[in-house]
């Protein structure tokens, strides 16, 4: 794979209305684009999903561009690269600073592929047409508000509804919910809001038949996860708690969960990524695709890597129309009936819509090899 030259650039996109999770309030997202062009001109594109404060992880915008500029950049260029899957072996001297590797390694995946004239989606394995999708509602000031919200996504056919809670935004508000909406598929994410000591109130949750619970207790653990699942008939998902193949092996061997959601960015890559799901077919565990409120670049790898056989659950990639009034990539990622159509134009799919990109951009910076 011959790369000539990578061009990062920050941008910042204004969300249509604010997020709020048990850690805190998004409205603007700043982002980094990863443009890496081969000696024809043909360019691969990819997107770090860290955020702008360390609140989910430790990374943010910043330090995932002094990863890419400093260190793995460099190491993208230091040797001829055969296959993008070479690339996690290559990274490993660097500890951690998923999301900045994350975003390299998917413009090489993207390039790869479009010099190939494949698409994304085939390269990686996967054969779905369509995926399902879900969405993920922010806490609202009110759960009138809140119903009000679930019943507009549930109207435009989004297949299951992530409800966020926090102590205090949890039991009562799920039974109201449950009380609305006897029959949506519904689930909660809590964002590490909980300690085992909140047990009871988490147990109390049993009887609003979730899909599941996502990552009641602290971004980093296993142990607690496993004793709290041995509590409880709701299962469990992980998402901060598994950052690769081996926490995801630890996970399951532990009891942890029984559901994973894989994040491209939080597991360092699409080949991380990959194996983690091939783990979990392998084990019974079904996967799905998290989000992180990303732009169209992100998106489309996400509905790439859900194409894959065990994303047996609907994803939180919902339509572009939901985080943005102007994505950056044409056409934009639609939702019909629940269900996201799988581009079949090499690569990702998606043409990169420069005239946005340059809108949203703020700095950049070439990087020839
Ligand atoms: O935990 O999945 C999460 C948003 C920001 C940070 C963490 C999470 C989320 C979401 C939204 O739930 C997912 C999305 O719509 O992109
Ligand atoms: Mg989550």
């Amino acid at each position: 794979i011959s790369i000539e030259y990578v061009i990062l650039r920050h941008l910042h996109m204004e969300l249509k209305s604010p997020f709020t999770t048990s850690f805190g309030t998004f409205q603007t997202k700043e982002l980094i684009l990863v443009e890496a062009v081969d000696c024809d001109g043909v360019s691969g594109w990819g997107e770090s999903v860290a955020f702008s404060a360390p609140w989910y992880s430790e990374e943010t915008v910043k330090t995932n561009w002094h990863m890419l500029e400093e260190f793995l950049v460099p190491l993208l260029f230091s040797e001829p690269l055969r296959h993008p899957a070479e690339l996690p072996e290559r990274f490993a001297a660097i500890r951690q600073n998923n999301m900045a590797k994350a975003a390299l390694e998917g413009a090489v995946w993207d390039l790869y592929a479009k010099q190939l004239g494949v698409p994304l989606y085939r390269l990686l394995g996967g054969t779905k047409r369509e995926i399902e999708v879900g969405v993920s509602i922010g806490i609202q000031p009110t759960v009138a508000d809140l119903l009000q919200v679930i019943e507009r996504y549930v109207a435009q056919g989004y297949r299951r509804i992530k409800v966020k809670i926090k102590p205090g935004w949890d039991v009562d508000v799920i039974r109201d919910v449950r009380r609305a909406f006897p029959d949506v598929p519904l689930m909660a994410d809590a964002n590490s809001a909980y300690t085992l000591a909140d047990a009871k109130r988490l147990q109390a949750l049993d009887e609003f038949g979730l899909m599941m619970i996502e990552q009641p207790l602290a971004a980093d653990d296993l142990i607690d996860h496993a004793r709290l699942q041995a509590l409880l008939e709701t299962p469990l998902c992980l998402d901060e708690s598994v950052r690769s193949y081996d926490d995801a092996r630890k996970a399951l061997e532990l009891g942890s969960c029984r559901i994973i959601n894989i994040k491209i960015g939080r597991v360092g890559g699409l080949e991380e990524a990959r194996r983690i799901h091939d783990l979990c077919l392998e084990r019974g565990v079904p996967v799905w695709c998290g989000g992180m409120l990303e732009a169209g670049v992100g998106r489309a790898h996400n509905i790439a890597i859900t194409t894959l056989e065990n994303f047996t659950l609907p994803g939180d990639t919902a339509a572009s129309s939901h985080y943005w009034e102007r994505d950056i990539i044409t056409p934009e990622v639609e939702v019909q009936g629940g269900l996201i159509r799988v581009p079949d134009a090499p690569g990702i799919g998606y043409d990169v819509d420069r005239r946005q990109v340059e809108r949203y951009t703020q700095f950049a910076k070439l990087f020839h090899c």
